[in-house]
Formats: C-alpha cells, structure tokens, sequence
C-alpha cells in the first residue's frame, strides 16, 4: 500500500522536528550471554517522525497461511536500506549513532505499523539470529505506547517493557538464539510504528520472520 507520492513525501519529511539525544541506554541481563538495552525518549519529536512515516513508507499488507486458511499479517510492514531516499536525516541520524555506539553497520530498517491494538507480532526470534553469532537489532519505538515482551526459548514467564514514542530498545548477546519476543494484541492502543535496525544485510532483506 502506497499512501502518499513522493514530492508529498519529501514535504512531509522536510519539517520534521525530530532529532536523537546522546546514546546512553541502561543494560538489562537476561541471562548470562543475553541482554536488552533501553534508553527513554532517545528521539525527540517522536509523534512528528510517526506521523510522517505512517504516511509516507511504502507500507505492505501480507497474507500468510494459518491451518486450512490464507489470513492477514496483523500489522503493516516495510523493509528498506537506511540510505533510503524516503527516510528523512533523523532516522539516518539514528543508523549513524547507533553504528558507532555498537560497531555495527546498521544498514536495514524493518518498519511496523500497528494500526490498533487488533495488530502485533506473534512470538518469534529475528531470522537474523540464525545468521550471525551475536546480532544486534535495535527498535526505535514512534506513537502509542505497546507492551514489548520478551520470554525464554520454550515458553514460560514473560518480562518486558512498555515502549513509549521516542524510546530505544536494543537487543544484544545471544538474544536472538536463546529469547523470542512479540508485542501483543491489547484491547485499546494509539496507532505506532517500529522502527527495526538491523546490520549486515546490504539489500538482503529475508529476515526469516515470524508473523
Ligand atoms: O514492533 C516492535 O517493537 C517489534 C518488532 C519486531 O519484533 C521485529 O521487527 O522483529
């Protein structure tokens, strides 16, 4: 689905009063190889970043099989290489901050939006994780507040954060190997979108994904 053309789109985007604020996220251990880092409001002027990217990305609907049925992916998704033209200087501002702090060539951003609280991802790990020993992806989180859950490999208790617009959400170690995650469906919730950065893909963007 495309919602706007693109001279609308560089309109949109050129008034932004987005801008990130110095990296300094707090670490959380999962275990002893696996861990979450999360910084509050590391992007001022969220609500503006979300708006324009609600109208401006490239945003698909997907179909996938479920028992004897074709049903919808619950969310809007789109996959694009941080160099962008559609992406305005923050979310390059972000990709650059982000690869310094942690190494890596940030170079892909996986967008979700999640229209209403019917929308979310199921439990699942990063295809990416059966790529690389350690990958880093790290979600900036834009709109409406949604729970971001994380549990171990085989199911049992849950722990989590709720993520509000303009927080980070790193996850780092053997996260992608040992822990799933999911945001769930809730009754109520603002529309949000996702914003998934991950590294080493070039243009490759078969990320394996659960639904
Ligand atoms: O929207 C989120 O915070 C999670 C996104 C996610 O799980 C993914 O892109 O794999």
């Amino acid at each position: 689905m495309q919602l706007l053309d693109a001279p609308r789109q560089r309109t949109l985007f050129d008034a932004l009063p987005t801008a990130v604020t110095p990296l300094r996220p707090d670490r959380f251990a999962l275990d002893a190889e696996c861990w979450v880092e999360l910084q509050r409001s590391w992007v001022e002027g969220a609500d503006a970043l979300l708006d324009a990217a609600v109208h401006a990305l490239p945003w698909q609907s997907g179909r996938r099989p479920m028992y004897d049925r074709m049903v919808d992916v619950p969310r809007l998704t789109a996959f694009l290489p941080v160099h962008a033209p559609v992406f305005p200087p923050p979310v390059r501002a972000m990709a650059a901050a982000l690869s310094t702090r942690y190494a890596v060539d940030f170079d892909t951003v996986g967008a979700n939006f999640y229209r209403s609280g019917s929308d979310s991802v199921a439990w699942h790990r990063d295809g990416v994780g059966r790529l690389r020993r350690h990958p880093l992806i790290a979600i900036v989180s834009l709109g409406g507040p949604r729970r971001f859950a994380l549990r171990a490999l085989g199911g049992g208790a849950s722990t989590g954060f709720t993520l509000g617009s303009g927080d980070l959400l790193v996850m780092g170690g053997a996260t992608q190997h040992r822990w799933e995650h999911t945001v769930p469906k809730v009754a109520v919730a603002a529309p949000r979108v996702s914003l998934s950065f991950r590294h080493g893909h070039g243009s490759g963007l078969d990320l394996g994904r659960a639904e």
